[in-house]
């Protein structure tokens, strides 16, 4: 069983892996341990990764990066429709309503979902693992962002079934962080100490994320999230485009904006001016050759200019810090340590003002860009029975508040309930008891739309079945089980029915009205682990997607409304079946499809990959060959031979830029053959020769 971590970066991937006993992110196959999240098609496969990349210039129309935010967004959420207009590919409206990304692929125009192209990605991480630890990868944890909503993580979590993972996490960045902090920490305090509080900070490329976490000896629980879903790495980089547009529009009369190539030039250098900008404070050029129209452009730029321009976004810095302080009701002297992560909290700008905020040094302990692998692999080192990892449970926190919402009887015609409020802890379920006669519908949305940074605050329907009255005409009454499970997805996981016995719990009296009853429990979905060091603790309880209620066994208070002198009343707890609707994950249906399809993408990817090679080995055998025919073989190969094998690689080497350009692998499989069965005698013969001195040695010797 493999332990895999994925940091699933708006620009960056990075992978942690369990191996030889400890926790290291690997390379891929171009020795990178950042893998760059970019898709590229094209007419005959795809490229994922730093290929994808490498020609995101030249293939702009069908290079996808930037995509992770469209994750669970309608194609008509404002976001998308501003980023439409930024981006040098296009989007589509899917059927559904949701974000497609329009493509040609294989010579053909092509919508593909975002689970599709997170599915690619991640398809390409897997197979980067695969590699790296020499058996197949299934098993993983994938870090999202904190703020992610219902609909993201069902969309991401799609995305990775797509790619044939199974993950068993869906874990916040800044949590993951946490846990690659404190895991290894052997000073934490322990339980009945007060706990050591940590704020952790991560800006990307896209977004910026602050948590504050409370460990204890085998411990993180978070204790607030807060964040800017707009503020990261890339803001920064439109500041220097915006300005540098328009120098060029004055400078050189070029309207960058217009052309998509130079455009995305553009982008690029101005990122790589920033990170000089990091490390130096002089004036730095920026030049780029043959820009537009053949015109060489540069300029130039320095620190305190690059701080001006983007005074706007360094004023947003602060907000996040503040939220998340004042939500966890610590103040300042509270905070033993503030960590930084995440690339664009390398600018010292940032970096200065996180410090000031909290009026003290920050700390970079940990690595700023492999931070969040490490805690995704870590987490699943804990889940995984095959590896030992020391104890360490999480609970994380609820986002945004939830609220269920259901029609009553009543005169205002509805029934409201707010089931997890803000930074309630999760993974949690709770019971909620109603009185029903007939079937009902829970809706379940996000309370706070302005809170909420989406503009749908719905997160699905959930009609509770087979309801109905007891025999003597009363309200039966329904616990329905609602939870936050441990990727942070809600759902109304199961409902039963509480029958009264026959003669007895007649005094029971039940209200005809509908009724809210809550029953919170903690849950930590840590699994426990067999480990010399943890300690096992009572109250924690393995959980999975398929448990069913069992509340009424065990956590069950009295319920008030049946009187608390009431004798014992025998019942039965039928289980309901539950439809869910308008819940935004893929329809099974449509997920294997897709999964078909991926599978047939991977296929087709190897095939041409195997064509190239086998192209390749042709091309090389030519040259090689060639060379030796007038350098070491000569003195084995009449010059008549040789003249007319060098006519005939001449002949290869034309046929494989004409006829020969596009053949099946079996072609160049052949022609390779035929070639070595005229070259293998010339090298058999120069070997026989080299050879020769040194058998008669080794005859001496024997001699
Ligand atoms: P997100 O977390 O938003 O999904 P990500 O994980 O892909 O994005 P990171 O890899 O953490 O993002 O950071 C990438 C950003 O950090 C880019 O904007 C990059 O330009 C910026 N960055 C990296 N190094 C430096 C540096 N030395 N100075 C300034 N910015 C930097
Ligand atoms: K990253
Ligand atoms: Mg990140």
């Amino acid at each position: 069983m493999s332990v895999v971590g994925i940091d699933v970066g708006y620009q960056n991937c990075y992978i942690g892996v369990a191996r030889s006993g400890g926790i290291e992110t690997i390379a891929n196959e171009y020795s990178d341990r950042c893998t760059p999240a970019c898709v590229s098609l094209a007419s005959k496969n795809r490229l994922i990764g730093n290929a994808a990349k490498s020609q995101m210039t030249t293939n702009f129309k069908n290079t996808v990066h930037g995509f992770k935010k469209f994750h669970g967004r309608a194609f008509d959420d404002p976001f998308i429709q501003a980023e439409k207009h930024k981006l040098p590919y296009s989007l589509h409206k899917l059927p559904n309503g949701n974000t497609g990304i329009k493509v040609r692929y294989l010579d053909e125009d092509k919508v593909f979902t975002v689970e599709q192209i997170t599915g690619m990605l991640l398809t390409k991480l897997k197979e980067t693992s695969e590699s790296a630890l020499k058996k197949p990868v299934v098993d993983c944890v994938i870090s999202v962002p904190s703020f992610f909503t219902d609909a993201e993580r069902r969309s991401v979590f799609d995305a990775s079934q797509i790619a044939g993972l199974n993950c068993l996490r869906l874990i916040n960045d800044t949590t993951a962080v946490a846990l690659a902090y404190g895991i290894y920490k052997q000073d934490l305090p322990t339980l009945d100490e007060r706990p050591r509080n940590v704020v952790f900070v991560d800006m990307g490329h896209s977004s910026f994320q602050v948590s504050i976490t409370a460990f204890n000896k085998g411990k993180l629980k978070v204790l607030a999230t807060a964040f800017d879903l707009y503020l990261g790495g890339r803001n920064f980089d439109e500041a220097l485009v915006d300005y540098f547009c328009e120098e060029f529009k004055s400078k050189y009369k070029l309207n960058v904006r217009e052309n998509p190539r130079a455009l995305l030039r553009l982008h690029q250098e101005c990122e790589k001016l920033k990170k000089l900008m990091s490390a130096n404070c002089s004036d730095l050029p920026l030049n780029i050759e043959c820009f537009m129209n053949d015109i060489d452009v540069s300029g130039r730029m320095n620190r305190g200019q690059f701080e001006d321009m983007s005074a706007q976004y360094l004023m947003r810095v602060e907000m996040p810090l503040k939220a998340v302080l004042e939500q966890s009701k610590l103040s300042r002297d509270d905070i033993y340590a503030v960590e930084i992560v995440g690339g664009a909290t390398r600018i010292p700008s940032v970096k200065e003002r996180i410090a000031k905020f909290f009026g003290k040094d920050i700390s970079t302990t940990l690595n700023a860009d492999e931070a969040v692998a490490r805690g995704c692999a870590l987490q699943c080192a804990i889940l995984s029975p095959a590896f030992k990892v020391r104890e360490f449970s999480i609970t994380e926190v609820v986002p945004f508040p939830i609220t269920l919402r259901w029609k009553t009887p009543t005169e205002d015609g509805l029934g409201e309930c707010e089931v997890f409020s803000k930074n309630h802890a999760a993974p949690f379920s709770k019971v909620i008891t109603f009185h029903k006669k007939e079937p009902f519908d829970l809706e379940a949305f996000y309370s706070c739309p302005q809170e909420l940074p989406y503009p749908d605050h719905r997160i699905g329907c959930f009609s509770v079945q087979n309801v109905a009255p007891q025999p003597d005409g009363e309200s039966s009454k329904v616990k329905v089980k609602v939870r936050v499970n441990v990727h942070g997805i809600f759902s109304v996981s199961s409902a039963s029915l509480i029958e009264k016995q026959k003669g007895e719990g007649e005094d029971m009296q039940i209200d005809s009205e509908p009724m809210v009853q809550n029953e919170g429990r903690a849950e930590d979905q840590t699994k426990m682990q067999v480990d010399q060091e943890g300690q096992s603790q009572g109250d924690q309880q393995s959980d999975d997607n398929s448990s069913s209620s069992k509340e009424g066994a065990s956590g069950d208070k009295p319920d008030p409304a049946a009187g608390a002198s009431k004798p014992k009343v025998k019942v039965k707890s039928i289980e309901l079946p539950i439809v869910a609707n308008n819940i935004r994950q893929l329809d099974s249906d449509v997920l294997n499809d897709f999964v078909d399809y991926e599978h047939q993408m991977i296929i087709q990817d190897k095939l041409v990959k195997e064509q190239n090679d086998a192209k390749n080995a042709v091309e090389e055998y030519v040259y090689d060959l060639r060379d030796k025919l007038c350098g070491i073989y000569e003195k084995y190969i009449t010059e008549d031979d040789s003249n007319r094998l060098t006519l005939m690689l001449e002949d290869t080497e034309n046929w494989l830029y004409e006829d020969g350009e596009d053949q099946p692998k079996q072609v160049y499989e052949e022609k390779l053959d035929a070639l070595r069965r005229l070259g293998q005698p010339i090298q058999d013969r120069h070997r026989e020769h080299e050879d020769r001195p040194r058998a008669f040695e080794e005859l001496g010797k024997k001699l």
